[in-house]
């Protein structure tokens, strides 16, 4: 583990830029002129297919609505690994993130990428593309990154001395084009912000008319917290319609592809950090108006590593070999399983796999002693429905179907058929009936270990242990603060954080005198 020094890292971004705008001059004039259309990914935080135009009742996403009703929605979209870091390096590459050794998140980051690998920005910009990070309308500006190799924001790329993923922060203009643009929409990740959005809103969500799946229990507190995840859905919708009307004013919205997805699923139970339902599958629109007529419902398994591979193909790039994704609009897109994988998440050593088509889904989960509901001191802070739920089931006041998250382990297999109960509430595993298909999907998801073995077994994770020190510091000295995490209050990471900080200085200086 390394310390970085955000002054260096500062200087190295300033320098790196100068060097790439250089470049990129020459580089274009040398481009033959093909029909490149402009690429904008927007990347939502923590999302499942939550979205109106996915049949979410009580949420208003005009936006996000039009999109899919002038594009492609896809019903069967599926990220590799379910929490942001993972999920944002196979996108990256196009690969999924076991192969690439990127898979434990916040880890590897002073590790550079093995050779075969190159980020697909830095394909973009081999052929011609600027390749911008965020954009100045949307909150925080949607610059994160996210990935578990050695990169740096903007700059030049050779993989061995220059990092750079970006040319350019914040604004698509004419000179720019051709030009790809991701744009993370964080309002949805859990923050801060969640009651000023909600609090802001002309329209807050009523928290008695959100539907919840079965495995959520029905309370006031839970209610209500849905109902602000909803207001944050709401707030990102808007943001895309102010991405669409720049495109429009800049007279850009006909030779630009629009892209909608999530980075993982929605920040709750069985959301992300899980390979259940609402942790893979997410929400993905395309929008490009030269190339499809509106109102296409595609229900193929897709895995978030083909909408890379699709971004080349849009850009007429080859897809390099080692690459897993594949271009989901060539005829021959083919692909029977989307595979996922749940691997470190701050100081909990997960290892689970799993495979999903169409029709069924299958888990396997190497570590079943490690609980669902692992006590992980980050979620402490921000999955209240975890604090009611738990004291609800001391309660005996959970269904059975509201209890699995909540055992002491994991079954070693779990087996969904996603036709008859898209929920997963019914785990097929110890049915005899559904042995055969149990078995095929065991060995399927083998052979996937086998095809995406890390390429190497370097492992350098960031250390957590201070917020887990804050939890413990919490428990022991502000048992009040910690009465009301227990009754699914949102006491604030970043104030206790501060806080917890505080006290530790306070004592340093104790210790001194
Ligand atoms: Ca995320």
């Amino acid at each position: 583990m390394r310390v970085q020094i955000n002054n260096l890292i500062i200087i190295s971004i300033l320098f790196s830029s100068l060097v790439s705008c250089g470049e990129k001059k020459v580089r274009k004039d040398t481009i033959t002129e093909k029909d490149q259309p402009n690429i904008i990914w927007l990347m939502a935080e923590d999302i499942s297919t939550d979205l109106a135009c996915y049949g979410m009742p009580n949420v208003k996403t005009p936006n996000l609505d039009k999109m899919a009703n002038k594009g492609v929605r896809f019903d069967n979209a599926f990220v590799t690994n379910s929490i942001c870091s993972p999920s944002r390096s196979a996108m990256m590459i196009g690969t999924h993130q076991v192969k690439t050794n990127t898979h434990n998140h916040r880890s590897n980051r002073n590790v550079p990428l093995d050779k075969q690998f190159t980020p697909m920005t830095q394909k973009l910009r081999e052929a011609g593309y600027t390749t911008i990070l965020g954009n100045h309308a949307v909150m925080k500006k949607g610059r994160k990154i996210d990935v578990n190799f050695k990169h740096e924001p903007l700059g030049a790329w050779d993989g061995e001395s220059n990092f750079g993923l970006f040319d350019k922060y914040d604004n698509f203009e004419k000179s720019d084009e051709p030009f790809f643009a991701q744009i993370q929409l964080v309002a949805t990740h859990r923050g801060e912000w969640w009651n000023d959005v909600r609090e802001k809103s002309k329209h807050p969500v009523n928290p008695d008319s959100v539907q919840m799946p079965p495995y959520m229990a029905d309370h006031p507190a839970i209610r209500l917290d849905w109902a602000k995840y909803l207001d944050q859905i709401e707030y990102i919708d808007n943001e895309v319609g102010m991405i669409f009307n720049e495109l429009e004013e800049k007279g850009m919205a006909d030779n630009t592809v629009v892209i909608f997805i999530g980075d993982n699923g929605r920040c709750n139970i069985r959301g992300k950090g899980y390979l259940h339902d609402a942790g893979l599958r997410i929400p993905l629109l395309v929008y490009y108006p030269k190339q499809f007529k509106g109102g296409e419902i595609r229900k193929d398994v897709v895995s978030a590593t083909d909408i890379t591979a699709s971004i080349l193909d849009f850009a007429h790039i080859d897809i390099p070999e080692y690459m897993t994704g594949q271009p989901m609009f060539n005829t021959n897109f083919n692909r029977e399983y989307a595979y996922g994988a749940r691997d470190l998440w701050d100081e909990i050593q997960e290892k689970s796999r799993a495979i999903t088509s169409d029709k069924w889904k299958y888990i396997r989960n190497d570590k079943p002693e490690i609980p669902f509901d692992a006590h992980q001191a980050y979620l402490e802070f921000y999955r209240p429905a975890v604090h009611v739920m738990r004291k609800l089931k001391k309660e005996g006041k959970l269904t059975d179907v509201q209890k699995f998250f909540f055992e002491d382990s994991k079954p070693l297999e779990e087996l969904y058929n996603l036709k008859n109960d898209p929920q997963e509430l019914v785990n097929l595993a110890n049915n005899p009936a559904y042995d055969a298909i149990l078995k095929e999907l065991r060995d399927r998801t083998i052979e996937y270990d086998e095809a995406f073995k890390p390429v190497s077994d370097i492992y350098e994770p960031k250390s957590v242990q201070n917020t887990v020190d804050l939890v413990q510091w919490i428990k022991d000295e502000r048992p009040e603060i910690h009465q009301q995490m227990k009754e699914g209050v949102e006491v604030g990471f970043k104030k206790w954080g501060a806080e917890f900080k505080k006290y530790k200085k306070e004592q340093a200086v104790k210790a001194l005198k």
